[in-house]
């Protein structure tokens, strides 16, 4: 670290290269920052306290809810109403978007669509888990209530999109269109100072992420990928490494910083994947593009998709440019 800035310091200083600074996407991000802190707190205690494990209950994708799942849900939903700067979330644990009622909410510009907490089935056993974002400009009038079309924009109309990803330190990491920057987590001091400004995805890379028990369900492309991967071809630095933690967040950190390709396709069980486009697929899209990569679901890029549905699912290929390129001509070829 060259130099000690913090996040806050460093999101007012860059509040004015944003086309519509009011300090109002500034505010928003404060938010998200203190909700992180809280997450993070309670995540470090899990093991100690009762919060690990299930709640009881499923979400609408039928998933378990884990107790830390909606823990970080209310968490972050308390910060972004308690600003007065988003009119409303929709977020993986909710079937529904959630509007903000109160005077200030409705006059708010964005709407917030978000993963409270992403590979929350790894908590149990310490491995990383994360926090993903997203955030829109709404397209419905101020002063009213949003609508689902302010939630069903496509990625590219992202203002601003990041994670927060609590690992062995805890780090966020955000875009508004004008690079990806990363701060991590003094706890001493309880602030998040700047540690990765500018992050840059390697061109190339020779990390492959892809949860290989399924090989057999997925297409053709995609099993001849993995080979292709485990190719022994040394003047191509091949065979590649496989790293797979199971934390979409945690994969996409690591390719981030090494080079990589984090691949979630279809399967024979699972034709449109199993990541959402909206809150998990876009903002890591809109990171990845900031940072030099690109994100595909294998014949387009994930923030041209027109979005039709809240939980929409899509085949997600994520990383270093040339390896998802790759992907693409695999699946072109062999549908
Ligand atoms: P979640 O949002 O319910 O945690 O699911 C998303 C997670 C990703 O973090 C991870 O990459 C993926 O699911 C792992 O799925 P699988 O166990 O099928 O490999
Ligand atoms: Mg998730």
């Amino acid at each position: 670290m060259s130099e000690m800035k913090t996040l806050g310091e460093f999101i007012v200083e860059k509040q004015n290269d944003f086309p519509h600074a009011s300090g109002e996407l500034s505010s928003l991000l404060g938010s998200i920052k203190l909700a992180a802190k809280i997450v993070n707190r309670e995540i470090n205690k899990a093991g100690l306290v009762d919060i690990t494990g299930a709640v009881g209950g499923e979400n609408i994708q039928g998933e378990e809810q884990q107790k830390l799942d909606v823990y970080a849900n209310d968490k972050f939903k308390a910060a972004l109403e308690a600003r007065d700067q988003v009119c409303g979330v929709a977020s993986e644990e909710e079937d529904e978007a959630v509007a903000f009622n109160k005077e200030l909410n409705r006059n708010a510009k964005y709407v917030v669509l978000m993963d409270p907490l992403d590979g929350s089935s790894n908590i149990d056993v310490n491995v990383s888990v994360g926090t993903i974002f997203s955030i829109y400009r709404r397209v419905s009038p101020v002063g009213t209530p949003p609508t689902q079309e302010d939630f069903l924009q496509p990625g590219h109309q992202q203002v601003a999109a990041g994670y927060i990803i609590y690992g062995s330190s805890t780090m966020l990491v955000y875009t508004t269109g004008n690079g990806v920057h990363g701060f991590t987590y003094d706890p001493s001091l309880g602030v998040f100072c700047l540690s990765h400004e500018r992050m840059a995805i390697p061109e190339a890379g020779k990390i492959y992420s892809i949860n290989e028990g399924n090989y057999i369900r997925f297409p053709m492309g995609i099993k001849k990928y993995i080979k292709y991967c485990q190719e022994n071809v040394p003047e191509d630095d091949r065979p590649y490494t496989s790293r797979y933690i199971g934390s979409l967040v945690a994969d996409f950190h690591r390719n981030l910083l090494k080079g990589g390709i984090y691949l979630y396709p279809s399967t024979a069980t699972h034709p449109n994947g199993k990541l959402r486009l909206l809150y998990e697929c876009n903002p890591m899209a809109f990171l990845i593009e900031q940072a030099g990569g690109e994100a595909s679901d294998g014949a387009q890029r994930i923030m041209e998709i027109i979005p039709t549905e809240l939980h929409q699912r899509v085949p997600f290929f994520v990383g270093s440019r040339t390896m998802v390129r790759q992907v693409e001509a695999f699946l072109s070829e062999f549908p």
